[in-house]
């Protein structure tokens, strides 16, 4: 076998493997500074994941969707969205010192975590992530494969919008993460609205890298040939 036939019989076996990732479940988390946790799975599997009520006494809204495969991209092309508005209602009043000092406003946090497994692109890729929205707080957003930090972007302005990609080394089978921590402090009633995304455009990489290893293979008939 030649050298550029192993290179593409190893690229089929690559896209192969990929294409037969099995499908997992996409789980959306919603979990407080005060330690309430909540969680919803895509038992159906249409990868559609909501969560729409209070959770504890301080996040008195939340209406968190996270979109994956199959509805956006599929295990190949990572497409996820994560949509959501929440707000932070203070508590128990007045806060205030045994002195009669006015407290300090304290602050109140909100992590969403929307992960979905089982990509597989098997090669060399980047995360893009966006990320616009409104907030009376600051919103944090990061996305993580398998776990490890790739992207990073930190906003205390509103209206807020950013961008942010990272290269990396996709393995066959990997999960993707999007995290959002909100943090409002205690004073008022506050607010947070955003829209995430987190896209692998590979598919494109894909097949140029098939078609760049095809050319060479035409190349080499061509030369040995002549
Ligand atoms: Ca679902």
């Amino acid at each position: 076998m030649t050298k550029i036939t192993k290179i593409i019989v190893g690229a089929a076996v690559m896209m192969c493997v990929a294409c037969t990732s099995v499908s997992a479940i996409a789980t959306l988390t919603l979990q407080d500074s005060l330690g309430n946790v909540a969680t919803v799975s895509d038992v159906d599997g249409d990868g559609v994941v909501t969560y729409n009520a209070a959770l504890g006494s301080i996040w008195t809204v939340n209406v968190t969707t996270g979109l994956t495969k199959p509805l956006l991209g599929d295990s190949d092309n990572p497409s996820m969205d994560l949509n959501s508005i929440n707000v932070s209602t203070p508590q128990a009043q007045p806060q205030y010192s045994r002195s009669g000092r006015l407290l300090a406003p304290v602050d109140y946090w909100l992590d969403i975590t929307f992960t979905d497994t089982g990509f597989g692109v098997g090669m060399p890729a980047t995360i893009l992530a966006d990320i616009g929205g409104t907030t009376s707080g600051t919103v944090l957003y990061q996305t993580l494969m398998d776990g490890n930090l790739m992207t990073s972007m930190l906003f205390n302005t509103t209206p807020f919008s950013g961008s942010d990609s990272a290269a990396a080394w996709m393995p066959d089978d990997f999960s993707l993460t999007q995290y959002v921590r909100i943090t409002h402090k205690s004073d008022q009633t506050r607010s947070t609205s955003f829209n995430a995304t987190l896209n692998v455009p590979d598919g494109g990489m894909t097949l140029s890298l098939l078609g760049t290893a095809m050319l060479a293979l035409g190349m080499f008939v061509r030369t040995r040939k002549a």
